[in-house]
């Protein structure tokens, strides 16, 4: 529904970087349950709880680090950014979409960032449209 998705997309805009700690921390801790598809000392992909595609995967440093958002990266983050776009690709193959899927990473609230830890979306199981909205 048009004026639902507005609604949320408003919503979402509302949010800003404050720093604080967010839900993917209760994630990484296993304090919140969550779908792990992937994980090794760095990084942690598990299902988004809200689907935009058939496999949709958020892949996230296990530790933040200040990475709240991508904007926010420095020189020492170098080697965990390069770490999760390879992970991205690892959690493609596991998930039988390697053929077509997206990667995405939407920073800060123009672009509807909602939880200030740096993730990657991984989309795919479905024909994407261009451009995204
Ligand atoms: O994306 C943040 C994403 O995080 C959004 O697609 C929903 C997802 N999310 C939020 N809470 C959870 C839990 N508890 N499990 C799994 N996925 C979750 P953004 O790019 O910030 O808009």
């Amino acid at each position: 529904h048009a004026v639902d998705e507005e609604a949320s997309a408003r919503a979402a805009a509302a949010r800003v970087d404050s720093g604080a700690p967010t839900i993917f921390d209760k994630i990484i801790s296993k304090e919140i349950p969550s779908t792990v598809v992937y994980e090794d000392d760095k990084v942690l992909a598990f299902r988004d709880i809200n689907p935009q595609a058939p496999v949709h995967v958020l892949i996230i440093p296990k530790q933040r680090d200040g990475l709240t958002e991508l904007g926010k990266a420095d020189h020492r983050h170098e080697e965990v950014l390069g770490r999760l776009l390879y992970a991205a690709k690892v959690v493609a193959e596991k998930e039988g979409i390697s053929e077509g899927f997206r990667v995405v990473i939407n920073n800060g609230a123009s672009a509807c960032q909602s939880v200030y830890h740096l993730h990657l979306h991984v989309l795919g199981g479905r024909q994407m449209k261009w451009p995204p909205g």
